[in-house]
């Protein structure tokens, strides 16, 4: 029997599995014991893996919707040629963006840069991603404090820290492997702040049950009361960052007198907050969807940054304002995904990087786009408006997780063609595309996946594909030869090929993987960038900024702040609640369409939509656990949920799990003004019984 190590394609913690293979059929899965990110555990996803595209088989040919609107089974190189036919015409008629992409933080790096090749630079289209719904906050937090999008820590950090600060992330479902570290790190102090009773709540030290969305008037007023108390780290201020006096002025306003009111949280518990926080030598703070998905996320996320940096808890063990990512390789969609920032992070506005990559690509400069994508939500709005007239959309499911996602469903309609390209043809998106691109999973792929602490982990082919399987890869390759891409394309061949391009794109960034060799990850416990060539694997567990300096161009940590906003909508009397959501359970995965294959998961989890409502709430409203209950959203749609009476959510509050299609008809079309990310997490509604 063959034993085959490689990395789980679910979540961002990025664990290694071994497969135990006979006749191109695994027996079994095992958690590898010998990798730093895992140690011999993993979660009930990563043990499932094998179970991807056998009970929902895919269809290994493409389908092409006919004259009579249904969906018929063509070869390949028809697929590619239909693709480049089409997508020509309608550029041709109606400009080059006319058409766009959606794509993921779900496929190998080797494909996300080869995608951005093909579309972004010789389609010439703008190409947005699921990251869009997840990352942006943090990318623009980073960028601008920073100076680079870069998660600043290892997962060790976690074992290291005695005073651990969650804020909107619940790791005990999201990052279940990542949590037993906290688990092991019997010595820190947990605090988890969050609106809702989450599983992390249950298993942390203290809760700060916070309203919602309030985080930043909370985490202004601990910066005033710590630089009031003098509880900060002068000489770290003074050498390693810029703009502090402005931050301290602009912090004042936020005093305790208005504390409790805005955040519900007393006086007395924000000084005993500042207290832990002056007190602890290695503080650290995680942060998430929680604060991602608001209207004023990225100022959120960067005063967390701020308090971090004004108690020097930068660039040590244990210390850091961290940002954990969600998707296995949402870390290699943002560096090499070509959307929002030229490859490894290069501006598109700076001529000397369009250069140096289009040397690359032996390409002509001028075929590089000056700009980057426009955001997510302007693709949807063009879609609406009829400027966008054919979308490309590459393992993602926007029909369920997009805001508002009934509006989606409409928009498409306004398409003269619509692609996806996903390992399943039945997924509520592709039921309603023209050309459907079945795509094999990560099972029979090759490549890299990067993990929350940046750490590059390979893609082994544990099984090998059947007669007519392709990976994305080869899809990608083959629409890009349709298509007419031509000699460009022989600097592509393989993704061992993609990989030698992307390492030179990293060269000199901060991202910089030149050290890095494709057989060397292979088998190995991974290699986190940055890695420039020449540098030895010494300590496998490393963090940014150990040497204070960063990204920006004088070198040094930027406070940015603004002024607390209104939130756009309060509760009122026509929707009195706010309706939060987000993951359920360990066993859920995002729109359910890889999970479902999972029999245990099916077995113990609710199959419809639910919601978790307050007890007293219930009562007053007289709903019955287990009972129907309409919810009415302030974005004017409604949808029908099975009531769970549960105390972990506040009583003018409620949660749902966003792993039902219902969930996201709820949703608003509000935005973070900086990142575009949605505001997930709130909206106003109503509920009433059935
Ligand atoms: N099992 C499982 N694991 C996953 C995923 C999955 O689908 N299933 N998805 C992966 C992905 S892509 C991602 S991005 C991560 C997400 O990981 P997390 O962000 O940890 O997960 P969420 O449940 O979306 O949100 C975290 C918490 O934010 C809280 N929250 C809501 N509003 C506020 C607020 O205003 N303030 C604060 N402080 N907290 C708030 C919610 O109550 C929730 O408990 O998980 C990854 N891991
Ligand atoms: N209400 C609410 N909505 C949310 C969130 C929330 O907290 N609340 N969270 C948001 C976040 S953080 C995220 S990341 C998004 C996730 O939203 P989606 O990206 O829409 O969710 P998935 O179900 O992971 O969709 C991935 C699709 O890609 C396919 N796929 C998987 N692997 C491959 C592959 O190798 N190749 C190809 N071609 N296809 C593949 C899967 O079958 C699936 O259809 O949801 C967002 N939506
Ligand atoms: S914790 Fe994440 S990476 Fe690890 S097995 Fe579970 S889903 Fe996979
Ligand atoms: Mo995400």
């Amino acid at each position: 029997m063959d034993i085959k190590q490689s990395v789980c394609s679910y979540c961002s913690v990025g664990c290694n599995l071994n497969f135990y293979v006979e006749n191109n059929e695994i027996k079994r899965v095992e958690p590898t014991s010998d990798y730093p990110v895992n140690n011999g555990f993993c979660c009930i996803k990563g043990l499932n893996l094998d179970k991807q595209q056998t009970k929902h088989e895919p269809h290994k040919k493409p389908l092409l919707r006919n004259e009579k609107g249904e969906m018929g089974e063509i070869p390949w190189d028809k697929a590619f040629k239909t693709f480049a036919t089409r997508m020509k015409e309608i550029q041709e008629r109606y400009g080059k963006e006319s058409v766009a992409f959606l794509s993921t933080g779900q496929i190998t790096t080797e494909e996300v840069a080869l995608l951005g090749f093909v579309g972004r630079i010789h389609m010439g289209i703008n190409g947005d991603g699921n990251t869009r719904l997840c990352m942006a906050t943090s990318i623009v937090a980073h960028k601008q404090s920073f100076g680079f999008d870069a998660p600043p820590y290892t997962l060790k950090d976690l074992e290291l820290s005695d005073t651990i600060i969650f804020i909107g992330a619940n790791p005990v479902i999201a990052h279940p492997i990542a949590w037993d570290r906290v688990k092991g790190n019997k010595d820190a102090k947990v605090i988890t702040i969050d609106p809702r009773k989450s599983e992390t709540v249950l298993n942390s030290d203290i809760w700060i049950d916070i309203k919602p969305k309030s985080d930043i008037v909370l985490l202004y007023t601990l910066a005033n009361v710590l630089i009031e108390n003098e509880w900060i780290d002068k000489d770290y201020i003074k050498n390693y960052s810029e703009g502090f006096d402005g931050f301290k002025n602009h912090v004042k306003k936020y005093t305790l007198e208005n504390v409790e009111e805005q955040t519900g949280i007393s006086i007395k518990r924000v000084l005993e907050l500042a207290e832990m926080i002056h007190k602890g030598k290695r503080v650290s703070f995680w942060w998430t969807m929680g604060v991602n998905q608001g209207f004023q996320a990225v100022r959120t996320a960067q005063a967390i940054i701020n308090l971090a940096v004004i108690t020097g808890n930068i660039g040590r063990e244990g210390t850091g304002a961290n940002s954990l990512t969600g998707q296995s390789n949402a870390m290699g969609s943002r560096m090499y995904s070509n959307t929002t920032t030229l490859y490894a992070g290069r501006d598109y506005n700076n001529e000397n990087h369009r250069e140096y990559v289009a040397n690359i690509l032996d390409i002509e400069e001028d075929k590089i786009p000056t700009k980057p994508t426009i955001p997510y939500d302007e693709i949807i709005k063009r879609i609406k408006s009829g400027e966008i007239k054919a979308l490309w959309v590459v393992g993602t499911n926007p029909a369920d997780s997009w805001v508002n996602n009934k509006e989606f469903k409409e928009v498409v309609k306004n398409l003269e063609f619509f692609v996806v390209q996903d390992l399943y043809s039945d997924t509520d998106s592709a039921k309603l595309c023209d050309l459907c691109l079945p795509s094999v999973s990560s099972l029979k792929k090759e490549g890299f996946l990067i993990n929350t602490e940046r750490r590059l982990s390979a893609v082994v082919p544990i099984l090998s594909k059947e007669e007519g399987e392709l990976t994305d890869y080869e899809i990608f390759l083959g629409i890009g030869r349709a298509l007419g891409v031509g000699k460009a394309l022989d600097k592509w061949k393989t993704p061992k090929h993609a990989f030698e391009i992307i390492k030179q794109f990293s060269s000199g960034m901060p991202c910089d993987i030149t050290g890095v060799d494709y057989d060397m990850l292979v088998n190995s416990t991974g290699v986190q960038w940055p890695f420039r060539e020449g540098d030895k694997l010494e300590d496998n567990e490393r963090r940014l900024y150990e040497d204070n300096r960063f990204f920006t161009e004088s070198g040094k940590i930027r406070f940015v702040y603004e002024d607390v906003v209104d939130y756009p909508e309060i509760p009122r009397p026509e929707f009195p609640y706010i309706l939060n959501s987000g993951r359920g359970t360990v066993g859920q995965w995002h729109t359910q369409t890889r999970t479902r294959e999972i029999p245990t998961v099916e077995d113990i989890t609710f199959l419809s939509s639910h919601v978790f409502m307050n007890s007293e709430l219930a009562r007053d409203l007289n709903i019955k656990d287990n009972e129907k209950v309409l919810i009415t959203s302030s974005n004017g749609e409604s949808a029908n949920f099975i009531a769970k009476i549960s105390d972990s959510v506040k009583k003018n509050q409620l949660f749902a799990p966003m792993h039902y299609f219902n969930t996201n008809i709820l949703t608003p079309y509000v935005f973070d003004t900086y990142s575009k990310e949605p505001s997930y997490k709130y909206v106003t509604v109503n509920i009433q019984r059935i």
